[in-house]
């Protein structure tokens, strides 16, 4: 077990413990969502976040997916994989081929932490690597600690918002009616959505990777689409198993960006059919993989209002976004 010294917390605990938090509604109009240590998010995923920061002991050779989600998640997953487990499955017998980044490559809170307080994550052969939605600050202490790496995507802040609507309302399965696009924009901008604020998420690891570059990985959604094979250079140096010459010359980068593109993935079998255990069907993480469609959905005054706050948040910064192509 990781750790089984302190016990699981207790379902009438944790209902305690919602009645102390700020609750809001989520964009699509259903549960209720959480402030819980300055992030917002369902009872739900906030079961087991606890969990995770309480029993989760990470190892040194661990890579941590971490991002807002609809970021890219699914695709720096994909990327990741491949790019450290290189020396197992060359991209012509990935196991992507068959298996969906997210089966590969498992939330840590959702998929792990919420049906068991305490999973058994030590037979996993290293280097796990885990998804994360987490603020950086709200990581468990051993992840800050170890020596394992955290491999962070941000996406500018339009397109990942009109993601994750179009993406709620791909799979939503009851009768509640969503939020208006206003009332979605007037929480945003209060930055009241899933793992919100938006300016946390994001600056907790942009600071934490100007801090700690050997510990950190900042990338960008937009730059990952403008030159995918310096970024996967850039990932493998940081993993510390960079691309030979050897590899280079014979072209592994090329197919491990070919293998994980948007195109490719979308059209497997696997990504096209079936549903994540959380109802969403796979093929809902693969919509339209563009820079700049928040243009088709948000108004220019909406997104204008929305970026002038999210650069008042980022201010001495230094982070910025592109939102065109
Ligand atoms: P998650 O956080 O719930 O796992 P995530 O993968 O971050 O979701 O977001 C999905 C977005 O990434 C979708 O963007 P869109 O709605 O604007 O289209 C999806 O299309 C995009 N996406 C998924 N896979 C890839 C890929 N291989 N390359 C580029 N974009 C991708």
């Amino acid at each position: 077990m990781e750790t089984s010294k302190i016990p699981p917390i207790k379902e009438e605990d944790l209902q305690e413990l919602l009645l102390t938090l700020p609750s809001e509604k989520n964009l699509d109009g259903t549960n209720s969502l959480y402030l819980y240590q300055g992030a917002w998010m369902s009872a739900y995923v906030l079961r087991a976040v606890y969990s995770f920061q309480r029993h989760f002991i990470a190892q040194d050779t661990d890579i941590i997916v971490g991002s807002m989600p609809k970021s890219g998640t699914t695709w720096l997953k994909a990327l990741a994989f491949s790019v450290a487990k290189r020396h197992i499955y060359g991209p012509k017998e990935s196991p992507l081929l068959t298996t969906t980044p997210h089966e590969l490559v498992r939330f840590i809170e959702t998929d792990l932490y919420s049906k068991d307080q305490q999973p058994n994550l030590e037979q996993l052969p290293p280097p796990r690597i885990f998804g994360c939605h987490s603020h950086y600050a709200n990581l468990p202490e051993s992840i800050r600690i170890s020596k394992c790496k955290v491999v962070y995507i941000c996406r500018n802040p339009l397109d990942q918002i009109v993601s994750f609507f179009q993406f709620a309302h791909r799979f939503k399965q009851d009768g509640t009616p969503f939020l208006s696009l206003d009332e979605c924009c007037d929480n945003i901008c209060r930055g009241v959505h899933s793992q919100g604020p938006f300016w946390d998420n994001v600056l907790g690891y942009w600071k934490a990777s100007l801090e700690r570059p050997d510990k950190v990985l900042f990338l960008k959604y937009e730059d990952l689409k403008e030159d995918i094979v310096s970024n996967l250079k850039k990932l493998a140096e940081f993993l510390e198993i960079p691309f030979t010459d050897k590899e280079e010359k014979e072209g592994v980068i090329e197919e491990i960006s070919r293998l994980c593109s948007f195109d490719n993935l979308r059209n497997l079998e696997v990504n096209k059919n079936g549903v994540r255990p959380s109802g969403a069907p796979n093929s809902a993480f693969f919509r339209k993989g563009e820079v700049g469609d928040w243009a088709n959905y948000l108004s220019p005054s909406m997104a204008e209002n929305f970026m002038n706050i999210v650069k008042e948040k980022l201010a001495g910064s230094g982070l910025t976004f592109k939102t065109s192509q």
